[in-house]
């Protein structure tokens, strides 16, 4: 039975993870210091040379690079080697007014498809399988990284991206699929459309790989039982690569990160300050062998808690925990990243004040947003017709800004409860994290 697993690299010993680490850590710094100015200018600001890093106890005198950094060199000033030598683009989800887009050259897509290898072959995945991927394809890295991951496994390998659920099932059934990759929500639903269809016992999935959005152990369970497979979660970010930067193994305890790719620290989200192994924090990464696109100390924003305890895989990569919610206002709603201010931007052009509240729910395992908005003096009427264009018109403008279907909701001035601190802008009773 052929597989992907590479015990070699993901059960090697901790000196030698340590050893590949600084070598290719030194390496790419100077990389980024020699072909990256954006980068040069902020470690001179810091006063940081290359031959100042001589290993991973150096990392910490590195600068952090976050989002901002990423918009303000956007679109090209983050990339280390010449355009022609890059072959792929992808780009955050939902992003019209926060672009993110990462580069890759030919190594970086073997890299980052290895990656999602080794999470298909934890899940169980080998060339006997059909992986039948439903997470969306194109600039999102989801149908992507797991399609070419399960090309390098060697499996039969349906890129049926996402929605249209009918046909999903057809497929599900007449192909005999085997492994099932998508979020966590569209895998409650097919469970819940499969079940309503009387089709349970026509499937013959065994396992899914879910992520891309934060998600319950209640969840996993619900999964598990409505599809009658073992549910592993996978995480990534399209700044470091997309899916398969860390993935859950048979424990199902966290997920281990590549670290013969990518260095982890855990910090201070305030301060900055590295905190010690099992201190929750905001999680960072530096990628120590990317070509294109080689981010060093990227803070993704992302609370969690590392983890170097045995794990009984045998593999002995760190393992990372779920997510347990983030440093920024970012909300992943159905998926798609979206942030207040794109809302805001919105609502500012359309001639509301910022008088809102965003409401987001979790009804039947499917995220439901609605914004509540209040109308100006000057635009507030009584007429129900007159309102309900005023709605439409912002779901349009919604709709184009963020990428997904928003409720609207129009409510008399004033009648959003003013904070005298910070704004409430979230009410998130989905209750993630
Ligand atoms: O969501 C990449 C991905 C695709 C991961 C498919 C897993 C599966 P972005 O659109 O750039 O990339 O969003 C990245 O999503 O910083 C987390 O906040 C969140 N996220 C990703 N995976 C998980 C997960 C893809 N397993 C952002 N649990 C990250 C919780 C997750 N949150």
């Amino acid at each position: 039975m052929e597989h992907y697993y590479q015990p070699e690299i993901e059960c090697a010993s901790r000196e030698q993870i340590r050893a590949w680490q600084d070598e290719r850590l030194v390496k790419q710094v100077k990389h980024v210091y020699d072909n990256v100015p954006y980068y040069r200018k902020k470690m001179e600001e810091k006063g940081v040379t290359p031959e100042d890093i001589k290993s991973v106890d150096d990392l910490h005198k590195l600068p952090f690079l976050t989002k901002d950094d990423l918009r303000d060199a956007y679109p090209y000033g983050l990339v280390a080697v010449p355009l022609k030598d890059c072959v792929r683009i992808q780009s955050t989800s939902g992003t019209t007014g926060r672009r993110v887009v990462a580069f890759y050259t030919q190594h970086d897509l073997d890299l980052w498809e290895e990656c999602c290898a080794r999470a298909i072959t934890a899940a169980g995945g080998t060339k006997e399988d059909v992986v039948h991927v439903s997470y969306g394809y194109g600039l999102f890295t989801g149908g992507p990284g797991l399609n070419g991951g399960s090309h390098k496994v060697g499996s039969l390998t349906l890129p049926m991206s996402s929605g249209n659920t009918d046909r999903q099932i057809q497929f599900m059934v007449d192909l005999e699929s085997t492994i099932l990759c998508c979020t966590p929500s569209y895998a409650a639903f097919l469970g819940e459309s499969i079940n309503e269809r009387g089709l349970k016992d026509s499937i013959k999935l065994k396992a899914g790989i879910f992520g891309a959005e934060a998600w319950t152990e209640e969840m996993r369970r619900d999964i598990e039982k409505s599809l009658g497979i073992k549910a592993y979660d996978i995480y990534g970010l399209t700044e470091i690569s997309g899916p398969g930067v860390s993935f859950e193994c048979s424990a199902q305890t966290g997920m281990h990160i590549n670290e013969d790719h990518f260095i982890a620290e855990i910090i201070d989200p305030n301060t900055g300050e590295v905190l010690p192994e099992g201190s929750k924090g905001e999680l960072v990464f530096t990628s120590i062998t990317k070509e294109a696109f080689p981010l060093l100390r990227y803070r993704t924003r992302d609370i969690c808690v590392l983890t170097r305890e045995k794990c009984s895989c045998g593999r002995t990569h760190v393992k990372m925990s779920k997510p347990m919610g983030r440093s920024d206002d970012m909300l992943i709603v159905k998926g798609v990243n979206v942030f207040p201010s794109q809302i805001e931007t919105v609502l500012l052009n359309k001639g509301y004040a910022a008088n809102y509240q965003i409401i987001v729910d979790r009804v039947n395992n499917s995220d439901q947003i609605e914004v509540q908005v209040e109308m100006t003096p000057e635009m507030f009427s009584d007429s129900v017709t007159e309102i309900t264009v005023k709605e439409k018109e912002l779901v349009n403008a919604l709709k184009a800004m963020l990428g997904i279907y928003a409720k609207v909701k129009l409510v008399a001035p004033k009648s959003i409860a003013r904070s005298e601190g910070k704004a409430v802008r979230i009410i998130d009773n989905r209750k993630l994290y």
